[in-house]
């Protein structure tokens, strides 16, 4: 490398896969890295990968991934001359951001003046018009007070949808069907807002049916060039919590692309935006798209962009950080393929997806041809329970979204991780269902399939039964022939004869 560059060494103020993940390009690039860590990490994966690392505090996020001030002064005294945020903890915070532009820090996002114009929903469907993008009929103010809301209500039509302006993750939402729901709904709504964001602000939105999550990445130099990277398909989740993303959307034809991804691009532009962001839409059946938010870092799901684009989004991101204009135009941005990413939890989906923290002691990785598996785990590493549990998000690749779905399910078949309940054998009930495989998806899809008992619970012998089993078979003697391995994945089990099984419900 002959030109001088800006950033020698870069602090990756996170943890688990996401910090790993941040850490590998850096290392590709010849930059140095610097890993902070709470009391609970000390033996994450991220510090043993970091060339250094400094301690934070307590568990808590509160004292240690929250606490700006002290990562900065680790920046200082490290002589790190760039923070990547990640997602999540300081990733969209606009004052960290400023206090990273005091401290003469490069912080690997956009400036704070993009965030705060973007992160207020009502103040981004403002810049939404501007742009001249399509977004849901509504207001584009707080409402003043519930006479303003019947009327704007009245205006747009039921049913409608309440919504907090500094909201996310459905926080402060109120779906209401008829205008005599809508004084108790708007009460409800504002106080919830409060309680959750400090600010009671909420405004209306025209309700829309069964919609399809499908987002557009994009990524903005300093000298005014911003492409759009495709889109992703987000609408496999629940209670807001995304489950598989995929790229491209089935959906998702040239033309929609171009006029989905032109609209985001003309945002990003309109808010002066720089770095990595993504632009969130709602998709009706007709093939209408509105926009929702815009998400200002680095996402969970930037794989499956990655595997189809063939770029490197965390490299760009430091490019653009240091000042680089983007080394490509539009035209140049070519899809090919099919990705798929499994978020892989630790929670027991036959458990109402109960968090089930604790010491992995057995792990076997899925790899091989179109396997990319991005983990913040090992075996031996216990999953701590102060933080989100997400283990690995696991990716495949594929010629076409079928080759990618049978090479997904063979992934999750070679994965096993043993002491934790995983939920795994979820994705292969999504992954074998006809709605899925035919991509019928919209945000309500998960929720409906998980209202049907899956095999396991229909086959579940109640515990009282189990026990009397056990009783009646240790008096004889017979204890070893006894087993209620639902759900257990340290079984000793061959997942060659898993497969066997699996084969038998796929035919
Ligand atoms: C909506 C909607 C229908 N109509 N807005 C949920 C979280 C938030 N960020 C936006 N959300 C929704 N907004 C209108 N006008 C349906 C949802 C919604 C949803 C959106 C994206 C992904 C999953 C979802 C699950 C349920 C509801």
């Amino acid at each position: 490398m002959t030109e001088a560059m800006p950033i020698k060494k870069v602090l990756i103020a996170n943890r688990g896969e996401i910090a790993v993940r941040v850490m590998r390009s850096c290392r590709e690039m010849g930059l140095r890295t610097v890993a902070v860590y709470s009391d609970v990490d000390r033996g994450a994966l991220h510090v043993s990968y970091a060339d250094e690392a400094y301690r934070l505090g307590p568990g808590p996020a509160t004292e240690s991934y929250l606490r700006g001030d002290l990562i900065l002064d680790f920046a200082r005294r490290s002589g790190a001359d760039a923070i990547h945020p990640g997602y999540g903890f300081l990733s969209e915070n606009a004052a960290f951001v400023e206090a990273c532009e005091a401290a003469g820090v490069i912080f690997i996002g956009p400036p704070a003046s993009s965030m705060r114009a973007l992160g207020s929903k009502t103040k981004a469907r403002q810049a939404a018009d501007a742009a001249q993008m399509p977004r849901v009929p509504g207001s584009v103010t707080g409402l003043a007070n519930i006479d303003e809301a019947l009327r704007v209500a009245r205006e747009i039509g039921y049913p409608v949808m309440l919504k907090a302006a500094a909201g996310g993750g459905g926080k402060g939402m109120r779906a209401v069907a008829t205008e005599a729901e809508l004084p108790t709904a708007y009460t409800a709504a504002g106080s919830e807002a409060e309680r959750s964001f400090g600010s009671g602000e909420v405004y209306l939105e025209k309700l829309i049916e069964r919609p399809r999550h499908i987002e557009v990445q994009v990524m903005a130099d300093m000298h005014g060039r911003c492409l759009y990277l495709g889109e992703r398909e987000c609408s496999v989740q629940r209670r807001h919590q995304k489950v598989i993303e995929e790229a491209p959307s089935a959906v998702v034809g040239e033309v929609l692309r171009r006029r989905m991804g032109e609209a985001a691009v003309r945002l990003a532009l309109s808010a002066s935006y720089v770095n990595a962001g993504t632009v969130e839409f709602l998709v009706d059946s007709q093939e209408n798209f509105y926009f929702l938010e815009m998400n200002t870092r680095l996402q969970v799901e930037h794989p499956v962009t990655e595997l189809i684009t063939g770029l490197d989004l965390v490299q760009m991101q430091l490019r653009v950080a240091m000042g680089e204009p983007l080394g490509l135009c539009q035209e140049d941005v070519q899809l090919r393929g099919h990705a798929i990413e499994c978020r892989i939890y630790a929670e027991d989906p036959e458990n109402n997806f109960m968090p089930s923290p604790g010491r992995i002691t057995r792990l076997e990785r899925p790899s091989g041809p179109g396997v990319r598996e991005d983990s913040g785990i090992y075996e031996g590493w216990t999953v701590p329970l102060d933080y989100d549990p997400m283990l690995s998000k696991l990716v495949c690749y594929g010629a076409t979204r079928a080759a990618a779905i049978d090479r997904m399910l063979r992934a999750l078949d070679e994965y096993v991780v043993g002491g934790i309940r995983t939920n795994i054998a979820l994705f292969r009930r999504i992954l074998l269902d006809e709605d899925f495989r035919a991509a019928r998806l919209d945000t309500g899809y998960l929720e409906r399939l998980l209202l049907v008992p899956s095999i396991e619970e229909e086959d579940r012998v109640p515990e009282d039964v189990v026990a009397l089993a056990a009783a009646l078979l240790a008096s004889t003697g017979r204890r070893d022939e006894v087993r209620n391995g639902m759900g257990r994945t340290d079984l000793p089990e061959s997942r060659w004869a898993a497969t066997g099984r699996r084969e038998g419900l796929r035919a």
